[in-house]
């Protein structure tokens, strides 16, 4: 539960459209999260995904909550409805997560997926992409950083442009959104242990998404 009912200044990234919110989750607020969650993934467990066409596995482990989930099939990315491990509906999308979306997200519709990613190795990383899966590109895509700190990158429109890079800790808001809603952006490492919050360490990501046109 976000410990301000309206929202704090951002501060400056040096990306216009990028607002970062550092802290917005205070100690208490991540431990609820983290019960919340742990419980969810005791049932559904997160998966290691596999890139499309190569099938080259992943250095995270990943799982949806919403009406629709990410994932990487080898044919491609897709937004599906069903969890691809199980085949069942993606549990909803717990309601501290809806709470966050509706102070910082300044969008008109509630979010269709949170795409969680377990960064649960000292080697775990994301390289460079673009996130251009969803229909709703004028919606923010709203991410929550908890436990281990990480080592961020945001680069240009192009995979070569130049690319800065800053330091996501837990409780940290980040919002994505306007002229920088295509940027190519990644995640270079993990501070391992920089935290505690994280049964077994780790850093977990939990980004909201609006994926379809809102009626
Ligand atoms: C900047 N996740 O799931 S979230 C992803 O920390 C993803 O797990 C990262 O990139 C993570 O797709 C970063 C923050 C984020 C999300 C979307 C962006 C930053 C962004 C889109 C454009 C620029
Ligand atoms: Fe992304």
């Amino acid at each position: 539960m976000p410990k301000y009912q309206s929202r704090p200044a951002p501060v400056e990234t040096g990306f216009e459209g990028i607002a970062l919110y550092p802290g917005l989750l205070d100690g208490p607020a991540q431990k609820a999260l983290i019960t919340e969650l742990s419980a969810a993934l005791e049932t559904e467990k997160p998966y290691r995904p596999h890139m499309p066409r190569t099938g080259k596995p992943w250095s995270i482990h990943q799982m949806n909550f919403g009406e629709l989930g990410w994932v990487s099939r080898p044919d491609g990315y897709a937004y599906s409805s069903t969890n691809p491990v199980n085949s069942r509906k993606w549990p909803a999308i717990p309601p501290a997560l809806l709470a966050l979306w509706e102070l910082v997200a300044d969008y008109p519709a509630p979010p269709e997926c949170c795409l969680v990613n377990l960064y649960d190795t000292p080697k775990s990383r994301m390289g460079l992409h673009r996130d251009e899966d969803e229909a709703a590109l004028d919606a923010p895509v709203v991410s929550l950083s908890l436990g281990d700190t990480c080592l961020f990158r945001v680069g240009g429109f192009a995979r070569g442009d130049k690319s800065g890079s800053f330091r996501l800790a837990s409780g940290d808001v980040l919002v994505i959104g306007g002229p920088s809603r295509l940027r190519y952006h990644g995640v270079d490492r993990i501070i391992h242990g920089s935290s505690r919050l994280v049964p077994g360490g780790g850093r977990i990501n939990l980004t909201l998404r609006r994926v379809t046109k809102p009626v």
